[in-house]
């Protein structure tokens, strides 16, 4: 049996989470447009003949600005510092450049193989990613490089497969009906949480958290937190709408996920400063 752990670093916005989904082949990891969207690490285990991949979905590489991003960059430090392997994402839709250098210095320095996945390359032209296969190449001294597609898993199972080669003989970490170290009240809640970010833009979804107070035979009782009333009436919206459609986009995954159909019922309150609030941050897994 071979096993171990593969970190995923890159740039925000990069297509981590997406590729971890892909790779995991069912949703592990949340994913949005919007920065921030992964605020804890989360290890979405890939079981195969002979093998487990446990691959660790970070947060994006960023200069930390209050409590909870320096929690998140402190995160990512940890992870790196016992991985048998690196996954360093990059877009092949974005220029390659500065804060991808800045994230190839951590993991090149690690000791530890680097797999580049060039990510994205989802109706771009040959020549184009032939020319960015060629910068990404320039990074770092790496072990291979995919181009791949996290949408449409182009290039995903031989992206596996190279991972896979990495690993080091080594038992099951998790039981292989897991997916990911997430316990069922965390899943539920980046799910609404998910639903919550695409429905929202500009500054509300940083404020945004869900905290999941029940999950009971029928019933899931969850609550959105937000910073400011004016913030809880755009996530309420016009009669309820906006927090009803969180709730209809997140039921049928939820669903999904427990098995069983469930009452969803979901509140909007007011929590100020809450990524300030340490203790809520731990309490929150951040
Ligand atoms: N076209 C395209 N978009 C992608 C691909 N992978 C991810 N995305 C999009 O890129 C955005 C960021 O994805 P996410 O996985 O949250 O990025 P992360 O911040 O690196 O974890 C989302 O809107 C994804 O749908 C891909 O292979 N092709
Ligand atoms: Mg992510």
């Amino acid at each position: 049996m071979k096993s171990g752990f593969v970190a995923v670093a890159g740039r925000p916005n990069v297509g981590k989470s997406t590729l971890v989904n892909a790779l995991a082949g069912g949703k592990v990891a949340i994913v949005s447009d919007k920065p921030q969207t992964t605020r804890r690490r989360i290890a979405g285990v890939v079981n195969g003949d002979g093998y487990q991949l446990v691959l660790v979905d970070l947060p994006g590489f960023q200069r930390p600005l209050d409590p909870m991003t320096e929690r998140m960059q402190r995160t990512v430090d940890q992870a790196f510092e016992d991985v048998d392997a690196v996954l360093f994402v990059l877009s092949a839709r974005d220029r390659i450049g500065a804060g991808d250098r800045f994230i190839a210095q951590r993991v090149f320095s690690l000791g530890v193989p680097v797999v580049i996945a060039l990510n994205k390359v989802d109706r771009l032209k040959p020549g184009h990613v032939a020319t960015q296969m060629d910068t990404a190449s320039k990074l770092g001294d790496f072990h291979a490089l995919h181009p791949v597609s996290a949408k449409t898993r182009d290039g995903v199972t031989e992206l596996r497969d190279e991972l896979v080669d990495l690993l080091p003989e080594g038992p099951a970490y998790f039981p292989p009906e897991q997916r990911s170290d997430l316990s069922a009240e965390e899943e539920v809640g980046e799910l609404i949480r998910e639903k919550a970010l695409a429905l929202t833009r500009e500054e509300v979804p940083h404020a945004i958290s869900v905290e999941v107070e029940e999950v009971e035979e029928k019933v899931v009782r969850a609550s959105v937190y937000v910073e400011t009333e004016s913030q809880k009436q755009i996530v309420v919206g016009k009669g309820g709408s906006v927090v009803k459609e969180i709730g209809v986009r997140a039921r049928p995954e939820i669903e999904h996920l427990l098995g069983h159909p469930v009452f969803l019922e979901l509140q909007v309150k007011v929590r100020p400063k809450w990524r300030r609030d340490e203790r809520l941050l731990e309490r929150l897994g951040i």
